[in-house]
């Protein structure tokens, strides 16, 4: 039986993150992950820039762990563990704070010039550091989390579309290309 549509789009941001394919989502791999868009942008790895994106990062994965129910000293989550987790918050406030704190790290990290609008340029540098560089998937991407076609993602489209991403069943939804095509 094939998975729900959400559950299918966790499972594929799961893969993305999971940079070294182990199963296994640590501390490292989002690490990694801010490494790879640091490098992308242009960002010396020890300028307070990235230390900022960082200590986001840490607090981003704590709030994970933790609302998973899990030790918080604990450095690994698998895929079973983020489902139960985003599924024991679906629908509560607690939800919302996460994935808040998600769509604004999301942001701070791909609006790389800092001016609260994230361009194709931008979108399409962080889309690459995640792993996707097909151009039509990303134009797509871009298209469909722009919500009001003004060739710019806004705060709120951003919000919009990583709250979709995680919450939204709909195959049309804001959020459901944010990653490209799920399987
Ligand atoms: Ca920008
Ligand atoms: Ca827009």
């Amino acid at each position: 039986m094939t998975a729900d549509f959400r559950t299918r789009k966790i499972t594929h941001w799961f893969a993305l993150t999971d940079t070294d394919d182990d199963g296994l989502i640590t501390a490292g791999d989002l690490d990694r992950a801010l490494s790879r868009i640091a490098f992308a942008r242009g960002l010396a790895p020890d300028s307070d820039h990235v230390a900022e994106l960082r200590r986001l990062h840490t607090h981003k994965w704590r709030l994970l762990v933790e609302a998973a129910g899990l030790d918080a000293a604990l450095d690994a989550v698998t895929v079973t563990n983020v489902i139960r987790c985003l599924n024991t918050l679906h629908n509560t406030p607690d939800e919302e704070q996460l994935l808040g704190l998600i769509a604004d790290t999301w942001f701070s990290l791909v609006d790389a010039d800092g001016d609260g609008k994230i361009t194709f340029a931008e979108f399409a540098v962080a889309l690459w550091a995640n792993g996707l560089t097909d151009l039509l998937i990303i134009e797509a991407a871009f298209a469909r989390v722009d919500a009001d076609g003004d060739a710019i993602i806004s705060r709120e489209e951003a919000r919009a579309a990583v709250c979709d991403f995680f919450q939204g069943e709909e195959e049309t939804g804001p959020g459901a290309y944010l990653l490209g095509p799920v399987t």
